[in-house]
């Protein structure tokens, strides 16, 4: 079997140099009209890494050329340079690792602006973590792998210009931002503290891509929460409707296909990447600079083969209300003790992906440039939960596996998010483009999870951060620890309203439910279909 990029060329490959060769930047053209002037004039260029070819046809295959070879996860450039923006966070880390396991030559900046958020909130990794250069040694020990690092603040335009210019990356991965919501609900100062660094950071980066590494593809880290969760049960489309997307209004039918869906942001965190989503769509526009902006769902987890092969390559793992995620969070409340904090009525439905899973979708995109000029949207979620249906399978796998006597508590919703909901999302590209098939379940991640956090050492520095788990930061921007509503047990609560479904066609989506302006208070059954 063909693997998922065997039939890329040159066109997607970040060693075609077009510039100097192929004048289409700034000329406003589609890249559809451009690609069959360049086709029909059969212009030429010529590869950086194979300066034999001279001037050729960009037409040779990832399959048949000598600088890509075959991997588990499809064709890899050869010593693939790549840069990640944010290398020691929880993502960035752990993806250093993965890649330069696969022989990329991995390098990296972070500014430690996470460690000092979480510093702040007075909490700390519960799984520990070395300071970035030991966590570098130990790579080098270990694995084998050299990471190339520079304490930089991707605001410094001019450092991490030099330093693009140095290593030339290949793709450019950017983790390098402040991921939580209520983190940018605190206050004025960190609403603008977290806009002002994604923001503006990301559109720094665009402009220092655009003149020092045009032909790299940025893999770009959105989310699916830019989304928010439409209420009228439209299908959330992996960012754009799809080509046969019609809207009826006013006895006529409009088309909007290739038109970016709407968003519906449920924080100024999710909004900081909504503006993000713009400035790299226009980027790719203006400058033909390629992309794949990931629009990730909430991810969980601490496993991948390289950080479990070792104390000091683990990854770090945060359970305070700013920064752990809520299945990382039920996990270590369930450890604790604590009843799970389920907030309002815990219906609310998410997309999820595993840690592990997400590496191998980044792998996957990294493996797969976007043409020039291409702005691609992946949805990168394997399953789509409600959060009490999270907190049960919580408590399932800690009471079987662990023995763990697991209460459940619903509290106070310090958020502002749709209650009950409909929510149909759209993964198609990663399953069927990309020959990605997600293989690590929640039960087997939480399973892992809770092993981790047995260990005295770990149970010792989470017990340290018990008192920063509790919610107290308010979307209306109050200050106080949410009450209780209810503890119940696990297992004693009908699980009600919308059933999600996740279109990833494989096979036809079988859940259908009323198109009209749904209260979000009423719950509603969806009624199930017979397939054709
Ligand atoms: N939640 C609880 N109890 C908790 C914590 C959270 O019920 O103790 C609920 C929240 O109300 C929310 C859901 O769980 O409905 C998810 O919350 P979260 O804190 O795990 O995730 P979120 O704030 O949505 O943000 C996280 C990451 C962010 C990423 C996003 C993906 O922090 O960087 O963008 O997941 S998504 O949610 O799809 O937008």
């Amino acid at each position: 079997m063909k693997l998922h990029n065997a039939e890329k060329t040159c066109w997607n490959c970040p060693a075609a140099m077009l510039k100097g060769n192929v004048d289409f930047r700034a000329c406003g053209q589609s890249v559809e009209s451009i690609r069959d002037k360049i086709e029909s004039e059969g212009l030429l260029i010529e590869c950086s890494r194979r300066s034999e070819l001279g001037l050729f046809e960009p037409s040779i295959t990832f399959e048949e050329c000598l600088e890509w070879r075959p991997t588990e996860y499809g064709y890899l450039l050869n010593e693939m340079r790549v840069m990640i923006l944010g290398v020691d966070g929880y993502l960035g880390w752990t993806l250093a690792l993965k890649l330069g396991s696969l022989g990329c030559r991995v390098s990296g900046v972070d500014c430690f602006i996470r460690r000092n958020a979480v510093d702040e909130k007075g909490s700390h990794s519960v799984v520990p973590i070395a300071p970035i250069e030991e966590r570098i040694g130990a790579a080098r020990e270990v694995l084998g792998i050299d990471i190339e690092f520079r304490e930089i603040d991707i605001l410094d335009r001019e450092k991490l210009g030099a330093f693009m210019r140095e290593v030339e990356p290949e793709a450019v991965v950017h983790y390098g931002e402040i991921p939580s919501a209520p983190y940018s609900m605190v206050d004025c100062d960190h609403a603008i503290k977290v806009q002002h660094n994604n923001v503006i950071g990301t559109l720094g980066v665009l402009f220092l891509m655009k003149e020092i590494v045009p032909e790299a593809s940025l893999i770009k880290l959105g989310t699916m929460g830019e989304y928010g969760a439409p209420l009228t049960g439209r299908p959330i489309f992996e960012g754009m409707f799809p080509a046969d997307a019609v809207l009826l209004w006013n006895d006529r039918e409009w088309s909007l296909g290739g038109e970016l869906t709407p968003r519906d942001p449920v924080s100024f965190y999710h909004v900081s990447k909504v503006q993000d989503t713009f400035n790299v769509y226009e980027a790719c526009k203006y400058w033909w600079l390629r992309s794949y902006d990931v629009m990730q769902g909430v991810i969980y987890g601490v496993h991948t083969e390289q950080v479990a092969s070792d104390p000091r390559l683990r990854t770090r793992f945060d359970v305070d209300e700013w920064f752990g995620t809520v299945v990382n969070r039920f996990v270590a409340q369930a450890a604790m003790g604590m009843p799970l904090t389920i907030y309002g009525e815990g219906q609310q439905i998410r997309g999820y992906i595993a840690l592990e899973d997400a590496m191998e979708c980044m792998v996957r995109l990294i493996s797969s440039p976007p043409e020039p000029g291409q702005y691609d949207v992946v949805n990168q979620v394997s399953g789509l939960h409600k959060v009490r249906e999270l907190a049960e399978t919580v408590a399932k796998v800690a009471s079987e596996k662990f023995d763990l006597k697991v209460e459940l508590q619903r509290v106070e919703n310090p958020r502002v998010e749709a209650a009950n909901h409909p929510f149909e999302a759209v993964s198609t590209k990663l399953p069927n483009e990309l020959g990605f098939q997600p293989d690590t379940s929640l039960e087997t991640e939480i399973e892992r999870m809770l092993g981790l956090l047995a260990r005295p050492e770990i149970m010792e520095r989470l017990r340290m951060v018990e008192h920063v788990v509790r919610p107290r930061t308010w979307w209306s921007g109050d200050k106080r620890e949410v009450e209780t509503l209810e503890i119940y047990m696990p297992g004693t609560k009908e699980t009600d309203g919308f059933t999600p479904t996740l279109v990833t066609g494989k096979e036809e989506a079988t859940t259908i439910r009323p198109k009209t302006n749904a209260d979000v208070s009423t719950p509603l059954v969806a009624v199930e279909v017979e397939k054709e």
